[in-house]
């Protein structure tokens, strides 16, 4: 018996780590907004053609409020690349998933700083104990968060 129950709660946990967004990628749906959440290391570039590939686009956060709705469905050991990106006009901060000037912007402080010189993607990263954002190199490797709707 001890067997049985030991094994169902194994089974449960691995179902459980599945689906949870804390794994390697998942879909989620939160409020309004459905999306998809990856830990795959991707430059910006690249996350941005893998949210097309979903249909979707990078995600276009509109508010503090989804932010901190999405906040605990996000990995604390990870970053990931937002929309937002001043590649177009330097410190003018545009959503690619709009074309238009991101509207919430949540900068942790002292950024953005452009302390590599090239710094022209924004990503989520958790400081201070919440997800803020950062500029940094769109060539680095990041998680991503695609917006699905
Ligand atoms: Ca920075």
């Amino acid at each position: 018996m001890f067997k049985v129950l030991l094994s169902c709660l194994i089974l449960w946990n691995v179902l459980l780590s599945e689906g949870s967004p804390l794994g390697y990628q998942s879909l989620l749906e939160v409020g309004e907004k459905r999306y998809y959440i990856s830990l795959t290391e991707s430059n910006w570039f690249e996350a941005t053609n893998r949210c097309r590939q979903k249909g979707g686009f990078l995600v276009n956060l509109e508010s503090k409020e989804e932010l901190e709705l999405l906040s605990p469905h996000l990995h604390p050991a990870h970053s990931y690349w937002l929309s937002i990106n001043d590649l177009g006009a330097r410190g003018v901060y545009v959503s690619e998933a709009t074309g238009l000037e991101a509207p919430f912007l949540n900068w942790s402080t002292g950024q953005p700083d452009n302390s590599n010189g090239d710094d022209r993607c924004v990503e989520l990263w958790l400081s201070t104990r919440s997800f803020q954002m950062n500029d940094l190199s769109c060539q680095n490797s990041l998680g991503f968060i695609c917006q699905l709707n």
